[in-house]
């Protein structure tokens, strides 16, 4: 039996968790749970899954929550904290969105828990030091991301010397063929052609930035350089992503676009377990189609790119804007376009700091989304 407690308990990532622990219930146990604000769906989980605690982000909510379950119910990033370094559970599962899932993540490491991370914006944000923690307190990070997660299944039993580079693939997103994307509308944008995910990562997939928070991810969790760390746009999303060997073979991973499958995965490992998915029809796709990105008209991989090799706060910086911009968006606030401009004008007004620690980090963050 696998004991967990989930962060994001109610976005998309956390109810295909649930999912997960729902075919295999005699396998997990579920020991807290904990949501931003969607209280209405969280008493249902308490009702299904009987954790021993939950925490709600929103004080307000998490209030209103308190006096209708038995439960004890914490609330703010303390609540969260807490919930992230139950004794009672070995695993994190987290799959909050944004940055701030980076002190959960951090708390449960000291606390010795391996961690499911779905929060990529944790390791793009703070990964050298994340990851140099994982390793002090040998802690296991297992991607949930499902490039990630191909990665990884593709170096079971490889070493980390034999990578020559890795490929991540990309579906292109919503707007691969569409040449002015001056005029596109947050519906459109909000229309993922292959995978159904939550509305933060479905306009950073629009953008590609979702791709470029990946490639950073990629690194902290690899350790490979970003010149070794490629991306394919692959609109069939089959290929979940390549690894190609210094003697020139390259593992491929594939299987259908069901996010449980990878979220399944990091919490079996080392064990595969049964899925219900449909098999992979690979007569019924047909072909596989590959292409280079479009650098001029998704501009935010290249600031991915640049603000992974610069390194520093630089991605810390990088991120922050990205989720105000992406807000801003969502709010009709500004135009797509204006996303990437807005991203760049962050980074260039930022001053670098080579080695910061978690606190600048998080003041960095707190900062721009003060702005
Ligand atoms: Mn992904």
């Amino acid at each position: 039996m696998k004991s967990f407690s989930l962060l994001g308990s109610t976005g998309s990532v956390g109810k295909q968790a649930l999912d997960v622990v729902r075919a295999h219930s005699a396998d997990f146990s579920v020991e807290g749970l904990a949501c931003y604000s969607h209280i209405e769906l969280l008493k249902k989980q308490i009702a299904e899954f009987s954790p021993q605690v939950v925490a709600v982000y929103d004080e307000q909510k998490a209030e209103e929550l308190s006096s209708q379950v038995d439960i004890d119910v914490l609330s703010g990033m303390s609540g969260l904290v807490e919930i992230a370094q139950l004794e009672s559970s070995d695993t994190l599962l987290n799959s909050l969105i944004g940055s701030i899932g980076i002190v959960p993540t951090v708390e449960a490491i000291k606390a010795k828990k391996n961690i499911a991370l779905a929060n990529k914006e944790t390791l793009v944000s703070a990964g050298e030091i994340v990851m140099r923690l994982a390793q002090k307190n040998s802690v296991q990070i297992m991607p949930i991301d499902s490039e990630h997660s191909a990665v990884f299944q593709c170096l079971n039993g490889e070493r980390r010397e034999d990578i020559h580079k890795i490929v991540l693939t990309c579906s292109g997103g919503p707007f691969r063929e569409q040449r002015d994307l001056s005029t596109v509308t947050k519906e459109q944008a909000l229309k993922h052609p292959s995978w159904n995910m939550g509305k933060k990562i479905t306009i950073d997939s629009a953008t590609l930035m979702n791709k470029g928070l990946e490639v950073i991810e990629a690194k902290m969790l690899f350790g490979v350089d970003y010149d070794d760390i490629d991306v394919v746009i692959h609109p069939q999303s089959t290929v979940h992503s390549l690894v190609e060997f210094k003697d020139k073979s390259v593992m491929a991973h594939m299987g259908p676009a069901d996010m449980r499958i990878p979220i399944q995965y990091a919490l079996s490992y080392p064990s595969r377990f049964a899925h219900a998915a449909s098999s992979l029809d690979l007569s019924s796709i047909g072909s596989l189609h590959f292409s280079s990105p479009d650098l001029d008209r998704f501009p935010c991989l290249t600031y991915a790119y640049d603000a992974g090799k610069q390194g520093g706060s630089l991605p810390c910086v990088m991120n922050a804007a990205n989720e105000v911009a992406v807000n801003k968006f969502l709010n009709d606030e500004i135009q797509f376009l204006d996303i990437a401009r807005f991203i760049k004008e962050k980074m260039e007004n930022h001053t670098l700091i080579k080695n910061p620690e978690l606190d600048e980090l998080l003041d960095i963050d707190k900062r721009i989304k003060n702005e």
